[in-house]
């Protein structure tokens, strides 16, 4: 883990400075992080999900009540028929969660039709209900709606995703904070210039990467410090690059096709 961890942080860096391949190397050599760069989860958030395919975790997702999961569409890209997927609760180990089979799920109709992961949502149905636990299996809330993401917000998100890019997959749950960006700052213009947003998207992060979603996180919850959701995880090019900050799902936006589906 530390060698993929001191390559991502080169090839991250490349052709930037010596002094950013320096701090690639002291950086490499701390214990093993993340989400990337988080911490280990020490309480299970109750609306934490994992989706399995073949009982493999695949993705994150989001408890909206006892029959209804949300996660990111792209999680569902391989059209794999509902039973060979799951989804496992109540457990900060990935080892450790109650599974339950799905009956059904429905992809967001106009995922992906102009931009790239535009509208990344979908709904999955359970073929049995979740028994709810206080504290380690329950639903999410909303915030109150608003119109916008909240920026400059500091928002945390989990997962069992990569703990570096092209890094390895924990068994434990870890978790991190990020800032909600506008388009135009620092860690999100960039995809802006690139034309690669679209109002069902917006980045949460830094401008100097540091910490981030990675692959694995996708479909997990963002939310505020009243545990409320504000987006899901969903894309970024790498994992807490600089200049390129995760891509989270606009649930506010998406709200009404959400609420349709459930
Ligand atoms: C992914 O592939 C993914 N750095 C999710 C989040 C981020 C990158 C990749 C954000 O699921």
């Amino acid at each position: 883990m530390a060698w993929s961890w001191r390559r991502t942080s080169w090839r991250g860096l490349a052709g930037v400075t010596l002094v950013g391949t320096l701090l690639g190397l002291l950086s490499s050599t701390v214990p093993a992080h993340a989400i990337v760069n988080g911490t280990k989860a020490t309480r299970m958030p109750p609306y934490m999900a994992s989706l399995q395919e073949y009982r493999r975790h695949i993705c994150g997702g989001v408890i909206l009540d006892d029959r209804t999961i949300l996660t990111a569409a792209h999680c569902l890209q391989r059209q794999s028929p509902p039973s060979a997927l799951s989804v496992g609760v109540g457990s900060l180990r990935l080892d450790g969660t109650t599974n339950y089979p799905v009956e059904k799920y429905v992809v967001h109709p106009q995922y992906s039709m102009f931009v790239e992961y535009n509208n990344d949502v979908a709904v999955l149905k359970l073929a049995t209900p979740l028994t709810f636990k206080p504290g380690s299996v329950g639903p999410v809330s909303w915030p109150p709606s608003s119109g916008q993401p909240p920026y400059g917000q500091i928002l945390s998100i989990a997962g069992w995703g990569l703990l570096s890019e092209g890094g390895s997959a924990p068994n434990d749950l870890y978790t991190t904070n990020v800032m909600v960006l506008r388009n135009d700052e620092e860690g999100c213009s960039n995809y802006s210039r690139e034309g690669r947003l679209s109002d069902t998207m917006f980045c949460a992060g830094y401008p100097d990467g540091h910490t981030d979603a990675c692959q694995g996180d996708s479909g997990g919850a963002l939310v505020n410090r009243y545990n409320e959701l504000v987006g899901i995880a969903s894309w970024g090019q790498g994992c807490a690059l600089p200049g390129r900050a995760g891509v989270y799902t606009n649930v506010n936006k998406l709200y009404s096709w959400i609420k349709a589906n459930m």
